[in-house]
């Protein structure tokens, strides 16, 4: 099995936030919003492929945090997992997203209503409106 991983990047301000990254690529998912990250290379663990992705997709450094409990097969050998993450470095900007947003629970689930989420990322819905909810 190999696997891909996916940043819950998260912020406390006012409420608490969400980064979401939207998809410039492949064309059936262009323009819809996902969670960013990418694959693992060989021999690396999801954590350590977490900060890489986001450093050259986001030009950020996280700190990830635990595994989120749904994980999503995306073809045979291929599975999606994500773990939390905070900012500790940077400011994020699209390298290969046509476009970043941070969003609170009410955008987060407006945009799952409305099928702007990659399919995939939706799994993780209620997880995370169960973290952004959660104050
Ligand atoms: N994926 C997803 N949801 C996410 C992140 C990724 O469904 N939040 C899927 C989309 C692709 C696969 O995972 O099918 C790999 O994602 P990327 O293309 O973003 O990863 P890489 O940049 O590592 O892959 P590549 O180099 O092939 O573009």
């Amino acid at each position: 099995m190999r696997f891909v991983v996916a940043g819950a990047v998260v912020r406390e301000r006012v409420e608490r936030e969400l980064l979401l990254a939207q998809r410039s690529y492949p064309a059936d998912v262009a323009g819809l919003w996902e969670l960013p990250g990418g694959k693992l290379a060989p021999g690396e663990t999801a954590p350590a492929a977490l900060v890489r992705e986001l450093t050259e997709e986001l030009t950020v450094t996280v700190r990830p945090g635990a595994a989120l409990t749904q994980q999503v097969l995306l073809q045979p050998d291929l599975t999606l997992i994500a773990h939390w993450a905070t900012l500790v470095d940077g400011v994020p900007r699209a390298v290969e997203h046509q476009g970043l947003t941070w969003v609170d629970a009410d955008g987060l689930a407006a945009m799952a209503a409305g099928g702007e989420l990659v399919p995939a990322d939706t799994a993780w819905v209620p997880e995370l409106l169960t973290y952004l909810r959660g104050r």
